[in-house]
C-alpha cells in the first residue's frame, strides 16, 4: 500500500493525488501532455533540450528529503502533480466561512472566482519560462545555467499544478483554460500573458536575478495567500509550490549579491572609490552599482503592479468568501473577518501622499504589498551591509511605491524614486537617471558571454560560496550536448 503522501511514479504523470484511480482526470492530463511538450520544446530553454542537467526532482512532499538530484534532459523531467499532505479535519481560517470544514470540492457559488485565481496563477508560470528562454546562451557559469534550468522546470511544474486543479475541479471550462495556458505567449501583441510584468523582457542575467528576487517573491506572497484558501486542494497545491519557491528567491538574492561582490572587488583592486565613476568601473568589465540600482528600481516597480489596485473589491470578495487569505493569516491575531477593521492606504491627494484609513477588506492588496515591501527591504539591507563590509560608500534603496507604476492609485502620476511629483515631460526627460537606459542595457549585454568550463565564472560575477547539493566548485552542473 502506498502511504497517502507517497508519490506514485508508475503512472505517466508522477503524482500523490491518486491519478491511477482517477481515469477521467488522468485522461484529461494525458491529452494535455503532448501540447505541453510542444510548448516546452518551442518556448523552453533554447538550445539546451539535449543537455544533461543536474536537477532536483520532487519525489515526496514531506519536509526534508522531498527532492532528489540527478542528471536529466529537461524534456524528460518528471513534471508531477504534488500536493502538500492533507491536514485531517482542517477548518477554514478566515472570511465568512471561518471555522467551517475546508472544502474538498468547489462551492458552486465560488466557481468563477476560484477558476479565475487558478488561471491567473497558472498563466504566470509558463510566462516566466518564456521570458527566460534565451538566457542559457549567456550563462556566466555552468552553476548558474543549472540554477536557471532548475527554476524553469519548476515553474513549468507550477503550470502543471494549476492545470491539474483546472482539469479536476472545473470541468469543460477548466480544460479550455488549460489549453489557453499553452496558447498565450509572453510579450505577444495578440495573445499576451495576463499580468503586466510577465510580458516584459528578461534580456540579461542581472534582470534574471532581479526577476527571481523581486517577481518570484510576489509569487511567494500570492501563493502564501492562496495557501490559506478554504478550497483545500488549492491550499495544498500552493503549499507545496512554496517549498520550491525558496530556491528561486535564493537564486535572485545570491545572484545580485555575487554581482555586487565582483564589482566591489574590482573597484578595490583598481583603487576606485567613487561608485559614480561609471566609465572607469565599466572599463573593468563589471557592472557599476548605479546600474544595479536602476535594474532594482525597474523590477521592484513592475512587481508592485502585480499586487493589483490598492483598493480592490475583487480582493475583498476573495477574502470574504474564504478563498484567498492574508500573508500568514494563521499567525495574525484578530477576528479573521475584518469586520469594522481599517487599514492605512497611501494615496496621492493634492500632490501630497497621505495615509488614509480604508476598510481593511478592500485594502487587502495594499496590505499584502506592504508585507512584500518589508521582505524585499530585508535583502536590500543585506546587500548594503555587504558593500559596507567591502568599504564601498554606496547604498541601495527601494524606490517609492509611487515610482514607475502602471496599476493602482499611482498609475496616473509620475514621481522620482524619492516620490517627488513630476509632470510627464520631466519624467520622460529624466527617466534614464532611474531606469535602465538603452545604453545601460547595451553595456550589460556586452558582458553577457557564456562560460562553460566547470568551475569558471564570467568576469562580472563572483563564484557562489557553496555549490548545489554540496558539490565542489568544479562540478559539471550541465553536460552540454
Ligand atoms: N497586470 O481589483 P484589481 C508568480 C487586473 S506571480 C494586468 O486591482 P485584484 C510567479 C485584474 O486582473 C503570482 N492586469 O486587482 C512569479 C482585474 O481584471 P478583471 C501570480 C492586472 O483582482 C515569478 C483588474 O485589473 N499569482 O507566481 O484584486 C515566476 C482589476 O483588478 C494587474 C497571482 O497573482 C496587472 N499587474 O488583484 C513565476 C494570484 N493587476 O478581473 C510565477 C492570483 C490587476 O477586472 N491573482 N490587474 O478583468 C490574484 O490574486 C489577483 O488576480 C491579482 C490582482 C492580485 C493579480
Ligand atoms: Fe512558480
Ligand atoms: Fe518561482
Amino acid at each position: 500500500m502506498l502511504d497517502a503522501n507517497a508519490v506514485d511514479y508508475e503512472t505517466s504523470i508522477p503524482n500523490n493525488v491518486g491519478l491511477s484511480n482517477d481515469r477521467r482526470v488522468l485522461k484529461a492530463l494525458e491529452k494535455w501532455h503532448p501540447g505541453y511538450l510542444d510548448w516546452w520544446n518551442e518556448m523552453g530553454p533554447e538550445g539546451f533540450q539535449e543537455s544533461l542537467v543536474y536537477l532536483r526532482t520532487a519525489v515526496g512532499v514531506e519536509p526534508g528529503g522531498w527532492a532528489k538530484f540527478d542528471y536529466v534532459r529537461m524534456p524528460e523531467y518528471r513534471w508531477g502533480v504534488l500536493l502538500a499532505p492533507k491536514e485531517e479535519d482542517r477548518l477554514i481560517g478566515f472570511g465568512q466561512h471561518k471555522d467551517q470544514p475546508a472544502w474538498q470540492e468547489v462551492p458552486g457559488e465560488y466557481r468563477a472566482i476560484l477558476q479565475r485565481l487558478c488561471v491567473i496563477q497558472g498563466d504566470t508560470e509558463p510566462a516566466s519560462v518564456e521570458q527566460q528562454r534565451h538566457l542559457g546562451k549567456t550563462a556566466p557559469s555552468l552553476y548558474d545555467m543549472r540554477n536557471l534550468f532548475q527554476v524553469n522546470v519548476e515553474e513549468a511544474r507550477h503550470l502543471w499544478a494549476m492545470v491539474y486543479l483546472l482539469q479536476k475541479y472545473f470541468g469543460k471550462e477548466g480544460r479550455a483554460e488549460a489549453e489557453g495556458l499553452l496558447f498565450r505567449r509572453s510579450g505577444d501583441d495578440d495573445k499576451p500573458r495576463m499580468l503586466g510584468a510577465f510580458n516584459e523582457a528578461t534580456p540579461d542575467w542581472l534582470s534574471f536575478f532581479m526577476f527571481t528576487y523581486f517577481t518570484d517573491r510576489d509569487g511567494k506572497m500570492q501563493l502564501e495567500s492562496l495557501a490559506q484558501s478554504g478550497f483545500d486542494p488549492l491550499a495544498r497545491t500552493t503549499r507545496f509550490m512554496l517549498t520550491e519557491e525558496a530556491h528561486h528567491m535564493f537564486v535572485g538574492e545570491s545572484g545580485v549579491s555575487r554581482v555586487i561582490q565582483r564589482t566591489c572587488d574590482a573597484m578595490k583592486q583598481a583603487g576606485i572609490e567613487n561608485p559614480f565613476d561609471i566609465d572607469k568601473i565599466r572599463a573593468l568589465g563589471v557592472i557599476d552599482l548605479p546600474t544595479i540600482q536602476k535594474k532594482a528600481n525597474l523590477h521592484y516597480s513592475l512587481s508592485l503592479d502585480l499586487f493589483g489596485s490598492e483598493i480592490s473589491t475583487n480582493a475583498a470578495t476573495a477574502f470574504n468568501n474564504s478563498l484567498k487569505g492574508r500573508y500568514k493569516e494563521d499567525k495574525i491575531e484578530d477576528d479573521h473577518q475584518l469586520i469594522n477593521a481599517t487599514y492605512p492606504v497611501l494615496k496621492p491627494v493634492d500632490g501630497q501622499f497621505v495615509l488614509v484609513d480604508e476598510p481593511a477588506l478592500t485594502a487587502l492588496n495594499m496590505r499584502l504589498r506592504d508585507d512584500y515591501t518589508r521582505e524585499t527591504d530585508g535583502g536590500v539591507s543585506r546587500w548594503n551591509r555587504q558593500m559596507n563590509k567591502n568599504g564601498i560608500d554606496f547604498e541601495f534603496k527601494l524606490p517609492s511605491v509611487s515610482f514607475n507604476r502602471s496599476i493602482g492609485l499611482f498609475s496616473n502620476i509620475h514621481t522620482t524614486p524619492e516620490g517627488e511629483a513630476l509632470n510627464q515631460d520631466e519624467f520622460l526627460s529624466r527617466k534614464d537617471e532611474w531606469l535602465p537606459s538603452s545604453d545601460d542595457g547595451a553595456f550589460v549585454s556586452s558582458l553577457m558571454e557564456q562560460v562553460t568550463e566547470p568551475g569558471s565564472f564570467a568576469g562580472w560575477i563572483s563564484p557562489p560560496r557553496i555549490g548545489i547539493d554540496n558539490k565542489t566548485g568544479d562540478f559539471e552542473y550541465v553536460r552540454l550536448q
